[in-house]
């Protein structure tokens, strides 16, 4: 083997030792600017295709301290300061979804649990929902369609069982998905 020749097997090796200590590919997720009522950002949100669902960050300022109910919304439209372009729950089925997580009927695919605000106005949370998926749902709703969705944080805890949405009341941060 002449000195070049060594030189790039040399080189190749050195280029797949690389990759393999690179690891796991790198996961299909999209973040997006959680936006206020008042239109300014209140946090970030990162949603992560995950093999039988998706993997939620939320990393909020600034929200009311105390519990608050979360969902994901039909629609990628935080437009308006009641976040109400953003429509009802993600679901897959026809007509309207039965919402609750602790409901025994329930098939509202955009349920998640409540998430807590600290006194201080942040919150930290990792949430995960197999209720849906990111792009390619094998029958579950992907957040990803024509029209995205939204991360939906309302005023009150969801009691994740009464209609039509566990009573969590107004909402007041919106993140647009898409
Ligand atoms: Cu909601």
């Amino acid at each position: 083997m002449n000195k070049a020749l060594l030189l790039a097997a040399l080189g190749m090796t050195l280029a797949s030792s690389v990759a393999l200590a690179q690891g796991q590919p790198t996961p299909d997720r999209v973040q997006a600017d959680l936006k206020a009522a008042s239109g300014q950002s209140t946090g970030t949100v990162t949603a992560t295709a995950a093999p039988k669902g998706v993997l939620l960050r939320i990393e909020a300022r600034g929200l009311p301290p105390g519990w608050h109910g979360a969902h994901f919304h039909e629609k990628a439209d935080c437009s308006d300061s009641a976040f109400t372009r953003s429509g009802g729950h993600v679901h897959g089925g026809g007509g309207k979804p039965v919402h609750g997580l602790l409901n025994p009927q329930a098939d509202d695919s955009g349920d998640l649990p409540n998430i807590f605000v600290g006194q201080d106005g942040t919150a930290t949370v990792e949430l995960y929902s197999t209720l849906v998926a990111l792009r390619d749902g094998a029958g579950r709703p992907a957040l990803l369609d024509t029209d995205g969705s939204a991360l939906v944080i309302h005023a009150n805890p969801d009691d994740y069982s009464s209609q039509p949405i566990g009573g969590a009341g107004a909402r007041i941060a919106c993140a647009e998905l898409r």
